[in-house]
């Protein structure tokens, strides 16, 4: 999508710290990091966010699944982390390009705000 930032990240066409990448699966550092480990997971294919998402997609996120566990495993976070997805205004959504944060190395308290 033209006017995707994400997009031009996975393109290569803005930089950004590339953590892991495949054919559909793009992953690199959050700009803004909330945690001292914090992941962006993204498909390379442009969708808005998971609201977007039709049974089709079931492979596709069984690979942004599996990158993030590879990546966190990489990372030893053993310790725990967290993996999850904002959907729209209310959850502070602020890049409509389907996204998922991975957060480790520290503790993290429940519910989030
Ligand atoms: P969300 O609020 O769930 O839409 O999270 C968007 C995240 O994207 C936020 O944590 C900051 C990050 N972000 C925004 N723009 C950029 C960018 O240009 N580069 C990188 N690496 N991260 C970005």
């Amino acid at each position: 999508m033209e006017d995707c930032i994400f997009c031009k990240i996975a393109a290569g066409q803005i930089p950004s710290t590339v953590v892991y990448q495949d054919d559909d699966v793009f992953a690199f550092r959050d700009l803004n990091p909330q945690a001292p480990e914090h992941i962006l997971f993204i498909p390379k294919r442009h969708l808005a966010s998971m609201a977007e998402l039709t049974a089709e997609d079931g492979p596709l996120l069984t690979s942004i699944f599996t990158a993030a566990k590879d990546v966190a495993h990489q990372l030893g976070l053993e310790q725990g982390y967290r993996f999850l997805t904002n959907v729209g205004p209310h959850a502070g959504q602020s890049v409509f390009h389907l996204h998922f944060h991975l957060l480790g190395g520290r503790d993290m308290g429940w519910p989030p705000g």
